[in-house]
């Protein structure tokens, strides 16, 4: 049974709709799997979403806003006059660039991705173009994105720039801002009613140009939300990332295809992928501080989600949203911690793995007539464990003890030997009528997750 190749899966169940495709292979682009190489064997990176919206972190004036920390402004329709003010309270002054990069570093993430503009259009870079920044227009007086670029450029850790290059709710041309400035578009929903190509010619791609020439290498260019982005609109901004910074990656909402494929927001896939993607993701329940929201993930959660991903052939890109005053929340950094310890000892099922060989591990269709929310047929997801891949290698990795024995699904390859990663402690193999299986020794080593390597003959898995 194929699965439609990116048929989400949210949580427990949404699959795209339609029946089964094989997807033909598309033709590769060597210089863009050049680009890639990096993005690839990295897997895991760390997404950060910081502006004014920390100060009210999901209140406005005794009012709650319900919704995305950062969509505050939207949600609780705050004039940009009265939204302004907030640059006059931002000051960071425990901003430690070294200790986020150090953060990302214990937690076992490759990259970075920080907003340098969101939606509401306020920079947290110094820019020429608009003064609607930190470094121009807060008490603090200091280019964030300058600080964090050092700081990852001293540790080593790649740095990309999330920019919202279509709504700009600070000007009357970008999209998104109705309570100020009227609907974007007519009601055919395609013809601007805001000079949208000046706000993009005089903002929001000069900024892109500032953040690709001041900043030292950037690994990728997350845009978003492409709201009236046509082909053409958002090959201007292909053009600038390009010409300024060929090895620059641009993510799957541009509005023009990327480099890489974005799921939507938390979505994992419910099956492997050859093509590159990445899912961005919450600790909580938003992405931008919000005073109310203790729904944080624990580390077997996050752990989950990341060898899950992985095993699918993608990238996990999880966010922190840090408060006002520069300091990441205490218990998602603890709970990252706690994963990237995990990491240093088995790593190598992690980073540079491929994809399953199997897939049968993931779940399977409910045999009943059940349907979702959407009218879409149910996926029950499986989440004992997961396969990963190494030329001569594949890691099991097991989120609960497994039935004894244990079955390894068939292939062809002549299997070698099995151990277990963290202590290299020698699994026995047994093998009885053609199938393969072992023991998982009990209690597991790990009670998070534990990894078996079994070592076969040969680079790839024939099945
Ligand atoms: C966008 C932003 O609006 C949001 O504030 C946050 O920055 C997030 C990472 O991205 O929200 C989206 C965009 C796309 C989808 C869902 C939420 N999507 O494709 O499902």
């Amino acid at each position: 049974m194929r699965r439609s190749m990116f048929a989400v899966l949210l949580g427990v169940s949404v699959v795209a709709s339609g029946a089964a495709q094989t997807q033909a292979p598309r033709p590769t682009d060597p210089a863009k799997e050049k680009r890639l190489a990096w993005f690839r064997e990295a897997k895991y990176g760390m997404f950060i979403h910081w502006g004014l919206y920390a100060i009210p972190a999901g209140e406005w004036h005794g009012r709650r806003c319900l919704g995305l920390g950062e969509w505050l402004m939207n949600r609780c329709q705050v004039p940009v006059r009265e939204y302004e003010q907030l640059t006059t309270q931002f000051n960071p002054t425990k901003f430690d660039p070294d200790a986020w990069v150090q953060l990302a570093q214990d937690a076992g993430m490759k990259y970075m991705v920080i907003t340098a503009k969101h939606h509401d259009g306020f920079a947290l870079f110094k820019s020429a173009v608009s003064a609607y920044n930190v470094f121009d227009a807060t008490p603090y007086h200091k280019d964030i994105l300058k600080q964090l670029a050092d700081a990852c450029a001293r540790h080593g850790m790649r740095l990309g720039f999330y920019y919202s290059q279509s709504q700009d709710w600070h000007e009357p041309g970008g999209a998104g801002n109705t309570w100020d400035f009227g609907p974007d578009t007519a009601p055919d929903g395609k013809t601007p009613l805001k000079k949208y190509d000046d706000y993009l010619r005089s903002k929001a791609e000069p900024q892109v140009k500032e953040l690709l020439t001041n900043y030292g290498p950037v690994a990728l260019i997350w845009f978003d939300t492409p709201r009236m982005m046509t082909p053409e609109r958002g090959q201007r901004f292909a053009d600038i990332v390009r010409t300024l910074q060929p090895d620059t990656l641009i993510d799957g909402r541009l509005g023009r295809e990327g480099d890489y494929r974005s799921t939507g927001d938390n979505v994992i896939p419910s099956e492997a992928s050859a093509e590159a993607w990445e899912t961005p993701a919450t600790t909580n329940d938003t992405w931008g501080f919000r005073k109310d929201d203790t729904n944080w993930k624990g580390p077997g959660q996050i752990l989950f989600k990341l060898i899950d991903i992985v095993s699918k052939g993608g990238n996990y890109l999880l966010n922190v949203g840090p408060m006002a005053d520069g300091v990441i929340p205490q218990i998602p950094q603890e709970n990252l911690r706690t994963v990237g310890r995990w990491l240093k000892v088995n790593g190598e099922a992690v980073y540079g793995s491929g994809p399953s060989p199997f897939g049968d591990e993931y779940g399977e269709w409910t045999s009943r007539n059940a349907r979702d929310v959407r009218g879409q047929k149910l996926f029950l997801p499986d989440a004992e464990w997961r396969a990963t891949v190494k030329p001569g290698r594949l890691f099991l990795t097991f989120f609960a003890e497994p039935r004894v024995p244990f079955e390894i699904p068939p292939f062809r390859n002549q299997l070698l030997r099995a151990y277990r990663l963290a202590d290299k402690a020698p699994i026995p193999l047994k093998t009885e009528n053609g199938k393969t299986s072992f023991d998982m020794p009990r209690p597991m080593l790990d009670p998070m997750a534990t990894v078996v390597v079994v070592e076969f003959a040969g680079d790839k898995i024939v099945r």
